[in-house]
């Protein structure tokens, strides 16, 4: 009997001043709670969008792809999986690993790409933002400078004292002196080296 009485006694009680206060507490929960969720979800969005925008536009560094139809980011995709970059109409894979000329080479063509053709001073100056010694698709053939797509060489970005043709055997070319705009220097094409092979992709 006791505790019916109790229990009687505590429901009929009219709300206290500290039941009110527990009321607003648990609102005050649930709006937080609320709250942060909405910030939560603001911040997946934001790194969502930002991943994806990584993932397909970071590597084209002048900005061409923004430009790029649904099929041409998905022809693009593998190459910028693969670390290549977009610069002004061609993709660039500049390597990690060192190989002597012919190798570099056959390392570009096994990927329907060849060694850099440096047709512009522009892509020359692009060459030269990776401050790296790297093979370029220039060669001595038959006495003549010659680029790999059997171009003769016209404008050209020699070293200081390059090439030196005293020395024998310099037969291939890297990019070298990246401080200066002349970068090129003459190389025995038995020495390894990085290299830089370009894939022509116009628009
Ligand atoms: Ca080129
Ligand atoms: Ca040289």
């Amino acid at each position: 009997m006791a505790h019916r009485n109790i229990n009687m006694e505590y429901v009929n009680v009219p709300k206290t001043p500290s039941s009110s206060s527990n009321d607003q507490k648990w609102l005050r929960l649930v709006l937080l709670s609320f709250g942060l969720l909405c910030i939560l979800q603001a911040t997946l969005n934001v790194t969502l969008r930002i991943f994806l925008s990584t993932d397909t536009n970071a590597l084209d560094l002048d900005g061409t792809c923004k430009n790029f139809t649904v099929k041409k980011k998905e022809d693009f995709a593998p190459f910028f999986q693969d670390n290549w970059v977009y610069f002004n109409t061609s993709l660039y894979y500049i390597s990690t690993a060192k190989r002597n000329w012919e190798n570099s080479r056959r390392f570009c063509m096994q990927r329907n790409a060849d060694l850099i053709v440096i047709n512009s001073k522009q892509e020359q100056e692009f060459v030269r933002t990776f401050h790296r010694f790297m093979w370029i698709g220039l060669t001595m053939t038959q006495g003549k400078w010659m680029w790999v797509d059997n171009t003769p060489l016209t404008t050209s970005y020699w070293g200081p004292g390059e090439p030196s043709m005293n020395l024998e055997n310099e037969d291939c070319v890297e990019s070298r002196f990246f401080e200066v705009e002349h970068t090129w220097n003459d190389l025995k094409c038995e020495d390894i080296n990085f290299w830089i092979c370009e894939k022509i992709m116009p628009l």
